[in-house]
């Protein structure tokens, strides 16, 4: 590593997952000298790791992968409407060797250590592999669903069968046929891989803590008009969801749920659970994000479809979301979920009435019983949005720990930039849209900004670029008065870091919506990067 002048590498980038890879990918078409690094053996981030059965998309694949080139959506067909893991790893394999990607990363390499060097404007790079490097910038590409939440299940280290984690399944090996399976976990993981593993395994105990709420993902091909409109017009299709609420291109309804009579209410309701997608569900009426009322109406009528699959009205009513309005905790989609209760070897625990006092070497014993396993599963969710970035704890300028900056919570520039951490970019950072939107719209959107960033930085002569204060501060109350007229707060959710203990309590993602934010992001950009300071050789200019 150097000691003076020029830094070793001009960007390191953090994470080989869909942000990652088109990150290196943008900056080395602009002639960056960049060094990537990734604790997995291989490429795919989320769909490297989490590959337990069922695992899938649930934003409809045709809309979750990359648009910046053409040529390679020509390239790729979806084989499905979701597409399953293996399918978006290949998916992302591909996309590495078409563009010779592998050869910036080192794997099997975490970062341990960044801090950033005041005097000569780069960070300071080390990893668990030994590796000291020096950077002019530095890109965080690290995921916001990628470090699991400790285990705060009391016993778990004490079992002696087989514990898998959903974000940590073995690549092969796992053989649940005829065994007694034990699930905690009813999230998007656990309700993915319930119904898989019951149609191996002897036995399957599901220990729930909060129901969720789930619609029908109703699996099949690309959804035909999606495909038609595509092929039409790509352009304009991929340009509608950049500048969309969600990331999809849908049309946000008008409609407020009171304007409405019963009948009607149902029948704009029917219509979108049958159409199996997450953002149709959440668009039923136009208020439901915001009034209890109208939030209601949707709750009620997802309880009514869970009791209509479920035969045993006590199961049901064990399932029946009644904790949270709809939507403030993720949705789910499902393949056959709430069915899989009327399995004869599958039964459901509801810890709200018998909690769980501790795991012990045979299995679970809770308030009421003790469940004999020979498998447990861990579905328990992530330190979402800050733990990857929190787990390198990067030192910005006097000495200053990133984790000490976000003590009473993230505190950001757009979810991009931090104030007091020169050069560094969070991709989909929390207060920016990500984990509300597709993220592969978001993840393009912040990669894109990034890169023309940095080029205009070199083409103007500044090596070093950070929010002001006011500009962070201006941006963090902009984020909180957007969340709170939503009914987010509501909820004990990972949006709200709730699921974390000691985690602070504020909505993570910025809930203004993908089209909003990007406009914000690229006015921003136009007007001499509004709100951020530049340094360099060339002067300081800060507007
Ligand atoms: P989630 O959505 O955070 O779900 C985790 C589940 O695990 C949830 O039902 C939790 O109940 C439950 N949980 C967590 N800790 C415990 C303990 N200690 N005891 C009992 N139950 C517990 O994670 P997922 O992996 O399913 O999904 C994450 C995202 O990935 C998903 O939203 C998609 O965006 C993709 P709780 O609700 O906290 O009571």
């Amino acid at each position: 590593a150097s000691g003076h002048g020029e830094p070793d590498v001009d960007v390191v980038v953090v994470g080989a997952g869909m942000a990652g890879l088109y990150q290196v990918h943008r900056l080395r078409q602009a002639g960056f000298r960049v060094q990537g690094f990734e604790a997995a053996d291989d490429v795919g981030g989320t769909w490297y790791w989490n590959r337990y059965p069922g695992a899938r998309c649930d934003i409809t694949t045709l809309d979750y992968c990359y648009s910046f080139d053409p040529e390679l959506e020509r390239a790729w067909q979806w084989s499905e409407k979701y597409a399953t893991q293996p399918e978006i790893l290949a998916y992302l394999q591909f996309v590495a060797d078409r563009y010779d990607l592998r050869r910036s990363f080192r794997f099997s390499t975490k970062v341990t250590r960044a801090a950033w060097d005041e005097e000569r404007d780069h960070w300071r790079i080390a990893t668990d592999q030994g590796d000291e490097l020096t950077c002019r910038f530095l890109v965080m590409a690290t995921g916001c669903l990628s470090v699991p939440k400790t285990w705060d299940v009391p016993g778990v280290e004490r079992f002696q069968g087989e514990t898998y984690v959903t974000g940590r399944w073995p690549h092969q090996g796992v053989d649940l046929a005829g065994k007694r399976v034990g699930v905690i976990g009813t999230g998007s993981s656990g309700i993915q891989c319930i119904p898989e593993i019951a149609k191996v395994a002897a036995q399957v105990v599901v220990f729930q803590r909060t129901p969720n709420f789930s619609a029908p993902a109703h699996h099949g091909p690309p959804p035909a008009e999606r495909v038609a409109a595509l092929a039409a017009d790509r352009d304009a299709y991929r340009e509608a969801a950049r500048w969309s609420r969600g990331g999809v291109p849908i049309e946000p309804t008008t409609v407020f749920a009171a304007q409405v009579p019963e009948e009607e209410r149902r029948a704009r309701f029917e219509a979108r659970w049958a159409e199996g997608e997450l953002f149709s569900i959440l668009n039923v009426f136009a208020d439901q994000g915001t009034r209890l009322e109208a939030n209601e109406v949707v709750a009620e009528f997802i309880r009514e479809k869970i009791r209509q699959q479920v035969k045993d009205p006590e199961v049901a009513e064990a399932l029946s979301p009644r904790n949270h309005p709809f939507g403030t905790k993720r949705p789910c989609l499902d393949d056959g979920y709430y069915a899989t209760y009327n399995l004869p070897h599958v039964r459901l625990v509801d810890l709200r009435r018998t909690p769980i006092e501790t795991v012990d070497e045979t299995g679970v014993r809770t308030s009421a019983e003790h469940v004999d396993l020979d498998v447990l599963v861990l579905a328990t969710g992530f330190d979402a949005m800050t733990g990857a970035v929190l787990a390198v704890d990067p030192v910005g300028r006097g000495g200053q720990r990133l984790s000490e900056a976000w003590a009473e919570g993230p505190s950001t520039y757009l979810g991009l930039c931090v104030a007091g951490f020169p050069n560094l970019f969070l991709i989909t950072g929390p207060q920016s849209p990500s984990v509300l939107s597709n993220m592969a719209v978001s993840i393009e959107q912040h990669v894109e900004w990034v890169s023309d960033c940095l080029e205009r930085l070199r083409a103007e002569g500044f090596t070093a670029i950070e929010p002001t204060e006011t500009a962070q501060a201006g941006w963090g109350r902009h984020c909180e008065d957007c969340a709170a007229i939503t009914l987010h707060p509501l909820a004990d959710s990972w949006y709200m870091g709730a699921n974390v203990p000691g985690k602070r309590r504020v909505l993570y993602p910025y809930i203004g919506g993908v089209g909003p934010y990007r406009k914000i992001c690229d006015q921003v950009a136009a007007g001499g990067y509004l709100g951020f300071e530049r340094r360099g050789p060339a002067g300081t200019a800060r507007d």
